[in-house]
């Protein structure tokens, strides 16, 4: 009977056969997958956990929060801050950067995170994840947020938990995707893929087709063209799929291929989109490329963007390779 590799075994063996990961990123790496353990232990209690509902607050975002996004950040914060591996955090749910206190070691990693990714989906039990993604900490003593402003291609880790059916985390340290799937007997998550590909072409899109009036030329003509089906310009038939959690949509998209698309549009001029770069883009972004997929704000490489703010928002168009490189072909065209 095949062992099973759990996280730990997995990471060690990065770290030691491969000299992948220094140790300190693997302690932070299990760190963050217990504290994902842990609020998908809270999402799954749902109504029974009394933890369903509105905060009544709102977030940096000028969103309504979530009960589960405030425990699902607290538990990020509180798992994080003592181990000694980590400068300082960010998250979606945070004005600033959380510097850890003076009380414990200062490590030389930075941890970004989206704790509850997809929260309107939350009161309707449908998918919803953590997003997270680590850097290094700039040379220099104590830790700033221009220390965060770093291009997604730095990153050194990256990946979600996604809270569904199965509760699966999906990594990347720069040596392709792995995918681990939670054993509630046992506690630990176990590999249950790795090596994930996302196929260069694929016959299904994701948007919100309800902002179709707001979009510019290029996405309407490429969504037009995937409407239009087998008899229109692309020769086949599409099928197209939204959840409205980016984590859930791209995990259909590295276990089966996909485009998802989440464009600027004209609702807000001034704002290049809805999603958020350092802890949304950046951090699926490298998960898409490195299981052989891209990912552009719908012209450019999302990990090459220099980020100028902490929070700021970005076009996303990724997925099946040259699915995403029409979408760009049309901008250049236009
Ligand atoms: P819309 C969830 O709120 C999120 O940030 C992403 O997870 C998701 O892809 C997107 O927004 C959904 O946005 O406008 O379709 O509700």
């Amino acid at each position: 009977m095949s062992s099973k590799i759990s996280l730990t075994r997995y990471l060690v063996e990065q770290q030691r056969v491969d000299g992948h990961i220094p140790a300190q990123l693997r302690l932070l790496l299990e760190v963050v997958a217990r504290a994902c353990k842990s609020i998908s232990r809270s999402v799954n209690k749902g109504a029974l956990g009394g933890v369903l509902g509105s905060a009544e607050s709102e977030n940096v975002q000028g969103e309504m929060q979530k009960m589960l996004d405030i425990i699902a950040n607290e538990v990020l914060i509180e798992a994080n801050e003592w181990g000694g591996h980590l400068a300082a955090m960010a998250s979606e749910e945070m004005e600033g950067i959380y510097v850890v206190p003076n009380r414990y070691p200062q490590g030389e990693y930075l941890l970004l995170f989206d704790p509850l990714d997809g929260s309107s989906n939350i009161d309707v039990n449908v998918s919803i994840g953590t997003i997270f993604s680590v850097l290094k900490k700039p040379e220099g003593a104590g830790v700033s947020e221009q220390d965060f402003l770093q291009a997604g291609c730095k990153q050194v880790a990256a990946g979600y938990c996604v809270y569904g059916p199965q509760t699966t985390l999906v990594l990347t340290v720069g040596d392709g995707v792995a995918m681990f799937t939670l054993d509630r007997e046992q506690g630990s998550f176990i590999l249950t893929q790795e090596n994930v590909k996302v196929p260069e072409d694929t016959k299904e899109f994701a948007i919100n087709m309800s902002n179709m009036r707001h979009w510019d030329a290029p996405i309407k003509r490429y969504v037009d063209e995937c409407l239009a089906g087998v008899e229109g310009p692309r020769g086949k038939d599409f099928n197209m799929r939204w959840i409205a959690s980016m984590v859930a949509d791209v995990h259909r998209i590295l276990t089966r291929g996909g485009i998802f698309m989440y464009p600027w549009d004209k609702r807000e001029p001034d704002k290049p989109g809805k999603l958020r770069l350092m802890y949304e883009a950046n951090p699926m972004g490298w998960l898409i490329e490195q299981a052989g997929g891209a990912a552009t704000n719908a012209r450019t490489r999302i990990l090459d963007i220099q980020p100028e703010k902490l929070h700021q928002r970005v076009s996303v168009v990724l997925g099946s390779k040259n699915e995403v490189e029409r979408v760009t072909r049309y901008h250049n065209e236009a």
